[in-house]
């Protein structure tokens, strides 16, 4: 007896690294066309490795959206480039994202030595082309940072926020060097995180987006409870964590002012993506010191 046809199918794992704040982020929303990760105009953004999920056919990319390579200053950062060091042993495939608005940097230069003789596919994506004056020449200076690779590796030039197209045409090419393997997720699934954790995220980029100085980096969130009402509202109540009782004040503001406009903003956020009215309680907490705190740090989610 022959064994039933089994239908091929081809999965592997996708990383998106590169410095901070060059749109990795905003590049893996825009190959998943909805929001899996928070994006915003300050680097380090993106503290956890999350996993973004995109299957066509009989093909299924994980992309793995990881904080910006970085000299680490606290427990924090060292969490940050761990996860990319992790991310980076396990793929089948690499995405390294710059920002063609400027030439190389030295961070750049600490992200093409970690990738450079990796033996897996490498694409290097030259993002911002919207905003950037010479983005040819910028292109052949990152490109030259690769220079004694011994693979090849391909070169594309967009802009994550505004050209679809040339994102489809990117993740056309990743879904090419994909490995025969099982599917890793379920059909459908977008992402590995938790709808908590999702929603905690959107509060945070609102926060770093909204918060000056050194808050923004001294702010973690989390959703403590969700709850759905029989009229379909949403209602979570979520944390917002300082390290300092002094910074609880600057976060909630005058008269409250400032916590309401992060709550407004993360519940807009929310409810477009939800498609669902939703109730947003905030509480503002501390716990001293939480960035340089390991226990803190797994409690927040970040282990
Ligand atoms: N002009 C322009 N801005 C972009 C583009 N893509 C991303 N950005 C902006 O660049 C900033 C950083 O984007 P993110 O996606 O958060 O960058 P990231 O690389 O994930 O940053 P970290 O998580 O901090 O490492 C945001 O303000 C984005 O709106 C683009 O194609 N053009
Ligand atoms: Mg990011």
């Amino acid at each position: 007896m022959t064994a039933p046809d089994q239908a091929q199918t081809y999965s592997g794992f996708v990383a998106i690294v590169g410095k901070p704040n060059v749109g990795k982020s905003t590049l893996l929303n825009s190959f998943l066309g909805t929001k899996v990760a928070p994006t915003s105009h300050r680097p380090q953004t993106t503290r956890r490795g999350v996993r973004g999920i995109s299957t066509s056919g009989d093909r299924q990319i994980v992309f793995i959206d990881t904080p910006g390579i970085h000299k680490p200053k606290d427990a924090l950062g060292k969490y940050m480039n761990n996860e990319v060091h992790n991310a980076l042993a396990d793929v089948d495939a690499v995405v390294w994202v710059v920002d063609l608005r400027h030439p190389p940097t030295d961070e750049d230069k600490l992200v093409a030595h970690q990738i450079r003789d990796l033996p897996k596919p490498l694409f290097l994506v030259g993002n911002k082309t919207d905003a950037a004056k010479y983005p040819d020449e910028a292109m052949r200076l990152y490109a030259a940072l690769l220079e004694g690779r011994a693979q090849e590796f391909s070169q594309t030039m967009l802009s994550a926020q505004n050209n679809v197209n040339a994102v489809a045409t990117l993740r056309e090419q990743l879904l090419e060097v994909l490995p025969e393997n099982p599917f890793f997720f379920p059909l459908g699934s977008a992402s590995d995180q938790s709808r908590e954790m999702w929603a905690a995220e959107i509060i945070r980029e609102e926060a770093m987006k909204k918060l000056r100085d050194e808050l923004p980096y001294a702010v973690a969130t989390r959703v403590n409870s969700w709850t759905e009402r029989e009229d379909g509202l949403q209602r979570i109540e979520g944390e917002i964590v300082v390290e300092k009782n002094a910074h609880k004040g600057m976060v909630i503001g005058a008269g409250g002012k400032q916590l309401r406009e992060i709550g407004q903003a993360a519940r807009k956020q929310l409810e477009v993506f939800l498609n669902h009215k939703v109730y947003l309680g905030l509480e503002v907490i501390v716990i001293p010191g939480w960035r340089e705190d390991e226990e803190a740090l797994r409690e927040l989610g970040y282990e």
